[in-house]
């Protein structure tokens, strides 16, 4: 057995990539994950209507906030459980499965009960006490990175997810915090790559957080899928400006339209170049 840390999340005990089913959605499969959606549920109205025009233009899964983390106690908190009751009802319209933050042990039930996927925010990352809970649930989790973590803490909270018995775990980059001031955030793209040769585990890049800025986010999502990723999860809300979080880094509808199309184009064209990687990997790891 190898002194590896994180035992469950390495690709050493486990070559094959895990692959997440959300419905018939197959995450870290052949082709790329789109979820889009606002950052904050902020009326029945609005995330309805914005999920039935995302469902069209090509997103495979719904996000929202409900219980929102923000850095001001006196910014918008969120809708609670009416957010998450209003995204159940989007996903019966839309035939989409939802994700959406889970923020504490005591409202994980109440999250659990009304999404297909669990959220882990960047600012989670390291409450265990979290990552246990969520590890005994039967829903994916998506554990976001922390925006001052090496990549090895971060394989230590997934294994913390896995331990507790949940094989579905889902990592996500979404920026770490650099010198630079330019973006919100850096988007370590590197992360991918590095992840494939460590963990067995899907990846997806989260380009809104990582620069915190609409018009960085096609490029950065398209660099995503060519670097490897099994994803991408962008804000987009129909009114940017008057949006009560991320604004400035949501994409339009319009901009998500043209978007989404590019991503899955991508992903099938980069798809052979994985395989490659994939295939000398596994054999890499049967001969040591
Ligand atoms: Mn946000």
């Amino acid at each position: 057995m190898s002194k590896i840390p994180y035992p469950l999340a390495s690709r050493e005990n486990h070559p094959e990539n895990s692959v997440v089913q959300v419905g018939d959605i197959q995450i870290g499969g052949k082709s790329a994950t789109i979820i889009a959606g606002p950052c904050s549920v902020e009326s029945r109205d609005s995330y309805v209507e914005i999920a039935i025009e995302l469902q069209k233009a090509g997103a495979q899964i719904l996000r929202g906030g409900a219980y929102k983390p923000r850095t001001s106690p006196y910014s918008f908190q969120g809708m609670g459980e009416e957010g998450l009751r209003i995204m159940a009802e989007a996903s019966d319209i839309t035939g989409l499965p939802t994700i959406s933050e889970v923020m504490d042990v005591e409202t994980l039930p109440l999250v659990a009960h009304y999404v297909d996927i669990l959220q882990i925010g960047a600012r989670n990352m390291q409450n265990y006490p979290l990552l246990k809970a969520v590890g005994k649930t039967k829903k994916p989790v998506m554990l976001k990175r922390g925006l001052a973590n090496t990549i090895e803490e971060w394989l230590m909270s997934a294994e913390y997810i896995l331990s507790a018995g949940n094989p579905s775990v889902i990592l996500c980059e979404r920026g770490i915090r650099t010198f630079e001031t330019a973006t919100r955030f850096t988007l370590d793209l590197n992360a991918v790559p590095v992840i494939r040769k460590l963990s067995h585990l899907p990846i997806l890049i989260d380009p809104s957080h990582g620069t915190g800025h609409s018009g960085y986010v096609p490029a950065l999502s398209r660099a995503a899928i060519a670097v490897g990723a099994d994803g991408i999860m962008v804000e987009v809300h129909s009114n940017p400006a008057e949006a009560l979080s991320d604004g400035p880094q949501s994409l339009t509808v319009e901009e998500f339209r043209r978007l989404a199309p590019h991503i899955h184009q991508l992903s099938d064209f980069c798809q052979p170049f994985f395989e490659e990687a994939k295939n000398a990997r596994t054999a890499k790891i049967s001969v040591s």
